[in-house]
């Protein structure tokens, strides 16, 4: 590791900032190999902070052009530079303070800053970019009024874009133009952007609740105006959604949205001003999935939300950010679950939650959803932060029910519009508004790692009492050995014989609100409880943690007959979906036990007939039959495994194998009728009927594909057939998983032919071939590396060809002779100063080492050690790697 290391910043040092910035101007002037900031910044002492400190602002990678304090040009012995400030030892208590600084956009490779994406200039400031751009106090409790004009080649750039209202522009003799923006909402500089670019925008408008006619525009280049109807469709639905949901109306006449190609994240909420990675915003039926287009819909919605939950009310210092990107995320999935099924989004959500978030809880870079510390905030849009953050809200929400839980949002927004604010004043105005106690549920944001809830049930015949055991706990995280017990909404029902019970908890009355006598949300809050029903006639099959009530881990005993009950008979559509994992999830450990004690893999009929029944069951949603049929992935099992003792890639590869090809078999007959009966013959559209459709549809060309390598034919004639990027790439991925070699060759050659000019297509075409089964992957991925296709500057590629490979290809990744592992690390070498935001992701398949027996974690760790002892290692991948090998 490098001499001088990162050094930690933590929580308890927060200190507020000792200036203030009340207005701040800047002038850009683009050039093509370099850009001129000026920035005019009004500047006064922070009352409320301790007094005689000196102005330290943050900057880097900035050429100081010159410096003057009101008017006054600073001679050298007035100020001092280092690596990542400026500060001017003696200021009065207000004055205006102008710096000239020269930066270098076009060299800017780590797109945090102002950066060049293809032909346009563009920004990325959150979270710490704003200092690559000028001088300044670059946090997010300092916050200013912006007024910014931008400059640059008429011809090349003919649009320039800034945040807020257009209030001037003029055009230059020589050939430039120029255009002055000015924004009158107070912002930190993590909310600034500026955009220059030969773009062509699809225009349109909506009238808010209060009357206010807001122009919308999404700015894309000329060959993508045809993809951004979905787009633009998504963000007047989420406009009148937070209306109508939230109480929550738009706030200026401008709303822009700008597709950029080189993008690290998948989209920026800036002040009127959002910047979308293209994969998130471009949409056309032949080149986007459903499942993109639900992914674009998600995320225009929850950067448009931003503007209130984000924008309107900030965040005090980076250690808050789950504040606005917990209840974001919740106010997005909710928003998600209105437009489409709420069931399916749920087991979608919790499936993220319990395969990739609790990995993350269980390894070496686990945090509080609000982290106590950090040396790279880059390294903390994590998925604690997002979607566990998300699901705390959702907790509080369920605890003080929909309507207290508005009024607590309510009371939030108006208590702090304007201000940058904490976790806690979230939790205080909710508990204000409905005189709910949250005292101890606070420890969820400041404890990591999941709770697991442990419950057995226990059924008294004679007293027709039903008691149930509950026990929590939480395994120890780095730093965090002891954990407190939590509160715990566990969201539950009985089943009987003959459907839902009633359920009467002793010595309490019903509950008169709902309606629902079958339904509870028990409050666990000790480290070990019992609830005690009365009055139940027959022993119950319990129905626990309904609609993923929390983010825990479940533990109960259930056999595989009570699986099926819940599976096939329970209320709620989320125990249903559960109870079929888990069913799956015996059947595969038992068929990985055969394998590694040397036994012929049996697949329990029990299992195969249950699958069955559900697949010739066509009353029930055709998604949720697909959610239920698919078993869970590799690497889930993987991380389960990693719990009992060390997880087996090769067995459980050939234990999943089995079962699915158990399963084809067993249903094969029923397959092909689902295939032949889901066919979709309306014109396309991304709505829940037709999802549903193609998703079970192309779910069984999956297993029909292994039940027979006839049924190919099926894959190859959808293939040349498909109307839509739906059908064409789930029939490509079949191929090129389970067709000859010769068959997966022609179905990749000709799906490049037909898309090479759209990237976001090809990075699909990407993928598949990363994930292509056998012991050519490696080659095949280095290969690609060569190809035309492929840039390792552009993030969205990086992501398809190598995170696809390391997360899409476990078998190969996972090669004896580490060989995947080496490919891993010589790219994030190539990445770790040119981008180290992506070079730092990329590290998390082999942070989990410590999950692989055998050679396999002996040798993912080598990796990290080798990358460990290399020189100049960024501060994002030096905290990764530090803390994987602690
Ligand atoms: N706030 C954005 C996510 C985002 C974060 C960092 C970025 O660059 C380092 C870019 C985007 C969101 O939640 O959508
Ligand atoms: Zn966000």
């Amino acid at each position: 590791m490098r001499d001088a290391r990162p050094s930690a910043i933590y929580l308890k040092d927060y200190r507020p900032p000792a200036f203030l910035i009340q207005r701040t101007r800047l002038a850009f002037d683009l050039y093509e190999d370099h850009a001129l900031v000026a920035a005019t910044l009004h500047i006064r002492r922070n009352p409320a902070a301790e007094p005689g400190e000196a102005l330290v602002l943050h900057g880097q990678e900035l050429e100081l052009l010159s410096i003057a304090l009101d008017g006054r040009e600073l001679a050298g012995q007035e100020y001092s530079l280092t690596d990542d400030t400026l500060q001017v030892a003696s200021v009065p208590d207000q004055f205006t303070l102008t710096t000239r600084t020269r930066i270098r956009p076009q060299d800017n490779t780590s797109l945090e800053g102002l950066y060049k994406s293809r032909t346009m200039f563009c920004t990325q400031c959150e979270a710490e970019g704003f200092r690559k751009i000028t001088y300044y106090l670059d946090r997010p409790d300092v916050m200013a009024e912006f007024e910014v004009s931008v400059e640059a080649d008429r011809a090349r750039y003919p649009v320039l874009l800034s945040n807020g209202n257009l209030v001037g522009s003029e055009v230059l003799d020589n050939g430039r133009h120029r255009a002055d923006w000015h924004d009158p909402f107070p912002k930190p500089a993590y909310l600034f952007a500026l955009v220059a670019g030969d773009l062509r925008s699809v225009e349109d408008s909506f009238t808010t609740c209060g009357g206010r006619e807001v122009n919308l525009r999404i700015f894309v280049e000329e060959k993508d105006l045809d993809k951004c109807d979905h787009a633009m469709l998504s963000l007047k639905k989420s406009m009148r959604w937070d209306e109508e949901v939230y109480g929550r109306e738009y706030d200026l006449d401008i709303f822009n949205i700008v597709a950029v190609d080189d993008f690290n994240m998948g989209a920026m909420e800036n002040k009127s001003l959002n910047i979308f990675n293209s994969s998130c915003v471009l949409c056309s039926p032949a080149t986007t999935t459903d499942k993109g287009f639900q992914t674009v819909e998600a995320i225009v919605a929850h950067e448009y939300f931003h503007n209130w939950s984000g924008n309107r009310v900030t965040c005090r210092d980076w250690f808050q950010l789950s504040l606005k990107e917990g209840f974001t995320v919740f106010r997005d999935a909710e928003f998600s679950a209105d437009m489409g099924s709420r069931t399916v989004k749920r087991v979608e959500d919790a499936t993220v939650m319990r395969t990739a978030q609790f990995a993350e809880d269980a390894g070496p870079m686990a945090h509080p959803i609000r982290p106590d510390s950090f040396i790279e905030i880059s390294n903390f849009y994590t998925l604690t932060v997002y979607e566990k953050g998300a699901e705390v809200v959702r907790m509080i929400h369920t605890l003080l029910a929909a309507e207290a839980f508005r009024k607590g949002s309510d009371l939030y927004f108006e208590r702090h519009d304007g201000q940058a604010v904490t976790c806690e004043d979230f939790v205080v105005a909710m508990e204000d508004a409905s005189g709910v106690d949250l005292g101890q549920f606070r420890r969820w944001y400041s404890q990591a790692g999941t709770p697991v809830l442990s419950v057995n049930g226990e059924y008294d015949a004679d007293a027709e009492r039903y008691r149930l055991h509950v026990r929590q706990s939480c395994p120890p995280t780095p730093g965090q050995a002891d954990k407190q017990p939590l509160l715990i909404p566990l969201a539950m029902g009985l089943l009987g014989d003959a459907g839902n019970l009633p359920l009467q908890l002793a010595g309490q009355a019903p509950d008169p609100e709902t309606g629902d006598n079958t339904h509870l949300v028990l409050r666990v809050t000790e480290a070990e409880q019992t609830f005690v029903f009365e009055d139940v006639r027959e022993p119950p099959v319990p129905s626990l943690l309904r609609g993923f009530s929390a983010p825990v881990r479940l533990e109960y005993a259930y056999s595989r007959g009570e699986l099926c009950a819940l599976m096939s008979r329970d209320d709620d559509g989320f125990v249903r979906w559960d109870a079929a994992q888990q069913l799956a999830l015996s059947v595969l450990e038992e068929v990985e036990g055969q394998i590694l004690g040397g036994d012929a893999p049996v697949v329990d009929p029990l299992f195969l007939d249950a699958c069955t029944v559900l697949l010739e069951d066509a009353s029930l949603d055709p998604a949720m039959v697909a959610e239920m049929l698919r078993l869970p992935g590799e690497g889930y099992m993987a991380e389960l495994a990693a719990r009992r003792g060390g997880a087996r890639v090769e067995s459980i590869h050939l234990a999943r194998e089995a079962v699915l090809k158990a399963l084809a078999e067993h249903a094969e007959n029923a397959w092909l009728d689902t295939y032949r009966r889901n066919v979709v013959s309306e014109p396309y559209a991304p709505e829940a009927t037709q999802v549903a459709a193609r998703s079970l549809r192309n779910l069984s060309l999956e297993y029909l594909a292994l039940a027979r390598p006839e049924h190919i034919a099926l894959a190859r004639a959808q293939f040349a057939s498909a109307g839509n990027m739906t059908d064409q790439l789930a029939a490509l991925r079949v191929i090129s998983q389970r067709g000859s070699d010769a068959q997966r060759d022609e179905a990749l050659d000709s799906f490049y032919r037909q898309w090479q000019s759209e990237t976001l297509v090809v990075n699909q075409w990407l993928q598949v071939q990363a994930a292509v089964p056998g012991e050519q992957a490696l080659a095949r991925v280095r290969g690609l590396l060569e190809h035309a296709a492929f840039d390792l500057r552009n993030p969205n590629k990086v992501r398809a060809l190598v995170g696809g490979f390391a997360n899409g290809n476990p078998l190969q990744f996972h090669r004896a002779d580490g060989g995947g592992y080496g490919f891993l690390g010589e790219i994030i070498e190539a990445l770790n100063i040119r981008n180290p935001q992506i070079a730092s992701r990329l590290l998390t398949p082999l942070t989990r080492w410590r999950n692989y027996a055998g050679e396999q974690g002996v040798k993912m760790r080598a990796e990290l050690e080798r990358l460990a002892a290399l020189p100049d290692l960024s501060p994002d991948v030096f905290e990764v790697l530090s803390k994987s090998l602690e």
